[in-house]
């Protein structure tokens, strides 16, 4: 199994690729990568951080990529710079996804009710565009109330309605952290059409680059020949122990989850 992760290079915080190559090459997957951009730190929460968009340099890539007739049986994206790179991904997963090839779109933009630094409403709407070409989309409550176009933040009844207006857009919208008292669940509508809430307890706080290790670790386990529901379920166990273990041995939460130590526990799961 072959899978192109396009995302962002955030050299320190572990999130995007530096997340991703390692799941995936942990669940024995190939994870081939197109960095969108290298920052010296995701945007959660530092100041001064650099930015290096290197939306220039892709069309060489693809060029080159053309030459070797690679195709890839997952394209699963991330953090895009702009909305230029948004279309480059459109057109990449029309000329590189294998036949039956799987595209999952994790639409990073926003959390906590807001839109990232540097995100507008116009990248929203060209991120929905993005979204219709999908098999499944990993929305946030944030990203999925952008989407969907109904107000933040989401409670277990108004998560029906945002997920019934997100499958116009996408045949399978996966909603995550979704918190509600002392839960938070993964939201998702299953096979006959019912929607299906998977919980956990909450860990106060928040964790920067868990949606990342989540989004890795579904698309590992699909890669994996794991169906929907079962994916969903071993990807937020994961992310759920990334968190939990995070919340006491990892003082500064900017520096990401401690999901390192929780691979091997994942791999096993997986592999049962
Ligand atoms: O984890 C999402 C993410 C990815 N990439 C960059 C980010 C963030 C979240 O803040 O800033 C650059």
């Amino acid at each position: 199994m072959r899978v192109l992760a396009i995302n962002d290079i955030s050299c320190v915080g572990k999130c995007s690729l530096s997340v991703t190559l390692p799941i995936l090459s942990a669940c024995g997957v190939t994870c081939d990568v197109l960095p969108t951009a290298i920052l010296s730190t995701h945007t959660g929460g530092f100041e001064g951080y650099t930015f290096h968009d290197l939306t220039g340099e892709i069309p060489a890539v693809l060029k080159h990529w053309q030459s070797l007739n690679l195709k890839f049986d997952f394209i699963y994206s991330g953090y895009l710079g702009n909305i230029e790179q948004i279309e480059m991904v459109r057109q990449i997963k029309r000329s590189f996804l294998s036949q039956n090839g799987v595209f999952v779109v994790d639409p990073v933009m926003g959390d906590s009710g807001k839109l990232y630094a540097g995100f507008t409403p116009d990248y929203v709407a060209k991120m929905c565009e993005l979204c219709h070409e999908a098999d499944y989309i990993l929305p946030n409550v944030t990203e999925a109330c952008y989407l969907a176009d109904i107000p933040y933040p989401l409670n277990k009844n108004t998560v029906q309605i945002a997920l019934n207006k997100l499958r116009t857009i996408c045949r399978r919208p996966i909603v995550t952290g979704l918190t509600e008292n002392n839960t938070v669940s993964v939201c998702f509508v299953n096979e006959n059409g019912e929607v299906q809430t998977y919980e956990h307890e909450n860990v106060a706080g928040f964790f920067c680059g868990a949606g990342d290790v989540f989004a890795s670790a579904f698309v590992g386990c699909l890669a994996k020949g794991k169906n929907e529901q079962t994916a969903v379920q071993l990807a937020s166990d994961f992310t759920t122990a990334a968190i939990c273990r995070s919340a006491t041995e990892v003082a500064d939460k900017r520096y990401g989850l401690n999901f390192e130590t929780e691979i091997f526990s994942f791999l096993k799961n997986i592999n049962k």
